[in-house]
């Protein structure tokens, strides 16, 4: 086969670079990753699950992270990229990501939103939700981050298929949500952490956003998201703040971060990454290396505490 040009991680990669990639990296990389199809998205593109993780006899804890979930966002596929890479090029020198991959398995999906995300490089940048159709209206998909059955569109989403915060039909009316949510249900026993990455805005949030009421594991949840916060500053001193979704953001229903946690997936956050609003959607490229840098330190502070509890 023909040989892959060297991918660049410092770019904003279209999903046909992102997909040759996911085939080059884990056929490259057989004894630490392994890569399964989901399923399909609307539009009939691949949803692809990479396993990353020294092969065990037993079974091993893992960790679920998904990337894009909003087609605009688009410095989260770049984290999701740059994390993979991270963990291949430091396993067996970084003493953290060998004892990480060694003892638990990392599953990434690099684009949740692969159609909304193609749409955003080919039509238009600021769309942020999938690209489903339904006869009887001429307004085309709804919010994937709003469409998971937890307190399903009560709060912070908008039954109007028009609307960007609009949830769906039904609660996994969505294809994509749909899948993600089949394999987090097919693999609860081993998940012990569910991170989804957001931008912008700064904030490590977990649950609730679909309540103000707080979740049974508060005290613990915004214990790691305030060191995880700590570590995140430490590189480059970006500000971050923690705290569950509905106080810290806003309240807003339907959220994939609250589902998995009601399902049992106790360490479960929403990243929101750079910036503050300066240049919001529209990161410059010059900061993807930083913004991947720095959050590298809070996802492995994040991994470090669930692998030893
Ligand atoms: N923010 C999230 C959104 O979907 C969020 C905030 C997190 C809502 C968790 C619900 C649950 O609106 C962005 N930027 O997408
Ligand atoms: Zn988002």
């Amino acid at each position: 086969k023909p040989s892959p040009r060297a991918h660049s991680y410092t770019k904003y990669n279209t999903w046909d670079t992102v997909q040759s990639w996911i085939a080059s990296i884990s056929s490259s990389n057989p004894n630490l990753i392994s890569k399964q199809v989901i399923g399909s998205t609307y539009e009939g593109r691949p949803m692809t699950v990479l396993k990353l993780g020294k092969k065990s006899s037993s079974t091993k804890p893992a960790i679920f992270m998904d990337c894009g979930i909003h087609a605009r966002e688009w410095i989260s596929p770049a984290f999701c990229q740059w994390f993979v890479k991270e963990a291949l090029s430091t396993y067996g020198s970084d003493s953290q990501m060998t004892s990480l991959l060694d003892q638990m398995d990392v599953f990434v999906l690099p684009v949740f939103n692969i159609d909304g995300y193609d749409y955003t490089h080919k039509s238009n940048r600021m769309w942020r939700k999938t690209r489903s159709r339904k006869s009887g209206s001429s307004c085309i998909g709804a919010d994937p981050n709003r469409n998971w059955n937890a307190g399903w569109c009560t709060t912070g989403a908008s039954s109007n298929p028009c609307s960007d915060t609009f949830c769906g039909y039904s609660p996994e009316s969505e294809i994509e949500v749909k899948n993600v949510a089949d394999f987090i249900r097919r693999n609860k026993s081993v998940l012990k952490a569910y991170l989804t990455i957001h931008s912008y805005s700064q904030l490590l949030l977990f649950p609730y956003s679909y309540t103000f009421e707080l979740a049974a594991h508060h005290s613990e949840l915004l214990k790691v998201a305030e060191g995880a916060s700590a570590a995140l500053r430490s590189l480059y001193g970006t500000s971050y703040t923690s705290g569950p979704g509905a106080a810290t953001i806003y309240p807003a229903a339907g959220g994939s971060d609250d589902w998995a946690y009601d399902l049992g997936v106790k360490y479960s956050y929403t990243f929101e990454l750079r910036d503050t609003g300066r240049y919001g959607f529209l990161l410059p490229e010059s900061q993807i290396k930083p913004t991947c840098e720095e959050t590298m330190l809070a996802v492995k502070y994040i991994a470090a505490y669930v692998q030893k509890n």
